[in-house]
């Protein structure tokens, strides 16, 4: 039996290495995701971020229906 694909979301901030390995571990795997990047220099977060990691830092890899919290880099 085929499981279907879980929706994948990355919050992350692309010019900090803190996010490259999230967000190039989901490039070369080859797999779909919703991608919001984060200016981490402005203070505000979206209410969706902010859903996922409280703490509003990056990067956070969401894996739905059932967030996994986030990611430690
Ligand atoms: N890897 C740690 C640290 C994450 C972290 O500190 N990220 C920084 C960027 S490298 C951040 O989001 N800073 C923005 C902020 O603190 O508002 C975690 O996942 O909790």
């Amino acid at each position: 039996m085929k499981h279907a694909m879980p929706k994948l979301e990355l919050y992350h901030y692309p010019l900090r290495a803190c996010s490259h390995v999230t967000f190039n571990a989901l490039e070369e795997a080859g797999l779909d995701y919703d991608d919001h990047a984060v200016d981490i220099r402005q203070p505000d977060r979206s209410v969706e971020h902010l859903q996922v990691n409280p703490e509003g830092k990056v990067p956070v890899l969401v894996v739905w229906p059932a967030p996994l919290g986030w990611s430690t880099g």
